[in-house]
């Protein structure tokens, strides 16, 4: 086979075959995607900027197929973040969720990313922001708790485990009935 010069191809002697040259782009382009890799350790340095205070998981009667949790995460840094990505092995699939007011009704919608500016805080909580767990695994009982990954714009992840609870409105309206027995 005579060799071709194809354009751009790093091998000097000028044999390049077709074949040869996708090789050596495709070697390359692996060193590009190591170097990436490599990146994420100066990113850990900020990692510490945020915090994830006080997260839950919203307990459901077993049966539920859907639960969210809850969070407040705190952003001490002096770039703002975005919350891009959540995880979860208890779920099939987990999304960044809002809550909206259409013409009166609460409806959730699917967000790109939740904001949290920087020297500031983010409120995921009920009937706003949350991560939402879709198609749960397995009943999520009282007490037990939930690992998350959240996963921000920089690349930096925060591993958290949140206990289930009960929701607020629900603790409140036992206590109520609670009294109502005296
Ligand atoms: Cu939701």
């Amino acid at each position: 086979m005579i060799g071709t010069a194809c354009h751009g191809c790093p091998d000097p002697t000028s044999t390049c075959s077709p074949e040869k040259f996708k090789a050596m782009k495709f070697r390359s382009s692996a060193i590009t995607l190591a170097a990436a890799l490599a990146l994420p350790l100066s990113i850990l340095a900020g990692e510490a900027d945020l915090t994830v205070v006080a997260p839950y998981v919203r307990m459901v009667p077993p049966g539920t197929p859907n639960s969210a949790a809850f969070m407040t995460i705190a952003n001490d840094g002096t770039n703002d973040r975005r919350l891009v990505k959540a995880d979860s092995p208890v779920a099939r699939a987990v999304e960044l969720h809002s809550h909206t007011n259409e013409q009166g009704l609460m409806r959730m919608r699917q967000v790109r990313a939740i904001e949290v500016r920087a020297k500031s805080r983010t409120e995921l909580k009920s009937g706003g922001y949350h991560v939402m767990l879709i198609d749960l695994r397995q009943p999520l009982k009282e007490g037990e708790t939930v690992p998350l990954t959240l996963t921000f714009d920089d690349g930096s992840m925060s591993k958290v485990d949140a206990p289930v609870r009960k929701p607020q409105a629900l603790l409140e309206a036992e206590q109520a009935s609670a009294h109502g027995k005296h």
